[in-house]
């Protein structure tokens, strides 16, 4: 192996919030009990390998600014990549990873090759995993760069791009179920339209619904573990993206009887490029049972796009995180940073620094969502607020047989008048507050 890429940093350790050290944790102490749980149990960190392995800095106006001593052409490269990608991962001691096929490997001349070139980087990762203890929590295949998607993979009008999709999707699924992946996920960046002129909707969408079928049998048929899991975004690079948001992906998945079956990778970026806030996608997708693991990053506010900048806003997630706690936290999910140094980030420790960075804004919010709920009052004050809802008549109200006519003679009968009562928003605020 060549020498280190990060040079003479250490690993990483927790070093508490007074530590002056650029490279130390502040707030994660991955073995530090929150409401009996280890903060790496509930947050189950994970590197992908996307942002930090495969993107060289540009944009659509500008060439690569980042040195990386690897390419993603060759086998060669792809070895470099992975050796670099495990220093990383022990270095941040972070127990996870993720990735698409496209990340790891070239393409290479045609499918079989892409296959081969994935399966031989299957055994690398499985030795390197194993020497490391470092796990995948989920692979995923990247069926939105090569031209060949540019009008989607499953809801593509051409059907050889479905059963291309479909045979990659094959094998990125067998690669996971071999290196004990916890998910394997799937994000439609293409399956969406750019105009409706030219768009079947009826069938794009049935296409979809096919194609995630049978990857849950496929799944079930190789006897892989893991959670599928479907990550919604509504936009970009699509015009409009069928997995708009939760509530959109349930309803896709309710209607081609998959509900059971898949749950949902929720990314904060995505959430705010659909008008919703980060903990509405996660108290929506928790009251369905449909929360499964969370892409980690942040927005710019201003440029309306998926910049995908490191978590660096603790008080923005404590919300978030109280509703994970409240189910019990992500497992087999976790925390995944899809998350990328900004473009003049160019020294190899920027990539640690947004990693330290993120797992320390994610572990105070936890602390402070564990205070509140270990608190009480926070919980107090939501239950009391439904406490009417515990009276028998209002039970009644609710069972199966329940009639409109009933309950009218009832209102008439002791002459019910509801007062309304206050909302208690700003209580819940500053409480809140109190905790950060
Ligand atoms: C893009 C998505 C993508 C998925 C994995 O916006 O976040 O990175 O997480 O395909
Ligand atoms: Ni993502
Ligand atoms: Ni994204």
């Amino acid at each position: 192996m060549s020498k280190p890429f990060f040079g003479d940093i250490k690993p990483v350790k927790y070093e508490g919030p007074k530590s002056d050290n650029p490279y130390a944790f502040r707030h994660y102490d991955p073995k530090k009990l929150v409401m009996g749980k280890t903060m790496a149990d509930w947050l189950r960190p994970a590197v992908c390998y996307w942002h930090n392995f495969a993107w060289l800095g540009t944009d659509m106006f500008g060439a690569p600014t980042f040195e990386r001593p690897w390419d993603g052409e060759t086998m060669k490269g792809a070895r470099a990549k992975a050796d670099v990608a495990f220093e990383m991962f022990t270095t941040l001691g972070f127990p996870f990873f993720a990735f698409h096929d496209r990340d790891v490997v070239p393409e290479g001349a045609n499918l079989a090759e892409f296959g081969k070139n994935l399966a031989e980087m299957t055994d690398i990762f499985a030795k390197k995993m194993h020497e490391t203890g470092v796990k995948l929590l989920w692979g995923t295949a990247n069926l939105f760069s090569h031209p060949r998607y540019m009008s989607g993979a499953a809801t593509n009008p051409d059907p050889d791009v479905f059963a291309y999709a479909a045979a990659q999707v094959k094998n990125v699924l067998d690669a996971t179920h071999k290196l004990g992946g916890a998910n394997y996920v799937l994000w439609g960046g293409r399956e969406g339209y750019e105009t409706l002129l030219n768009t079947d909707l009826r069938r794009e969408q049935e296409q979809a619904g096919r194609f995630l079928s049978m990857v849950v049998d496929y799944k079930h048929k190789i006897g892989f573990k893991g959670v599928l899991l479907v990550e919604p975004k509504p936009q970009e690079p699509t015009k409009h993206q069928y997995d708009f948001d939760a509530a959109t992906v349930f309803g896709f998945l309710q209607r081609f009887g998959l509900e059971r079956e898949v749950k949902l990778n929720l990314e904060v970026g995505h959430a705010v490029l659909a008008h919703h806030s980060f903990e509405h996608e996660i108290a929506l997708a928790s009251s369905l049972g449909m929360l499964g693991s969370i892409d980690a990053n942040r927005n710019d506010y201003q440029s309306g796009w998926d910049t995908d900048q490191f978590p660096n806003n603790a008080a923005e997630l404590v919300p978030a995180l109280y509703f994970i706690l409240k189910q019990g936290g992500l497992a087999p999910g976790g925390f995944n940073f899809d998350s990328k140094v900004r473009r003049q980030s160019i020294d190899p420790g920027d990539l640690l620094l947004g990693h330290i960075g993120g797992i320390d804004v994610c572990a105070a919010a936890l602390v402070a969502a564990a205070h509140l709920i270990e608190d009480g009052k926070f919980d107090a004050a939501r239950a009391e607020r439904y406490a009417g809802w515990d009276k028998p008549s209002a039970q009644a109200m609710l069972k199966k047989g329940a009639t409109l006519e009933e309950i009218a003679a009832r209102v008439a009968r002791e002459k019910i008048d509801p007062k309304p009562r206050s909302g208690r928003q700003e209580f819940y605020e500053n409480l809140l507050n109190r905790y950060l």
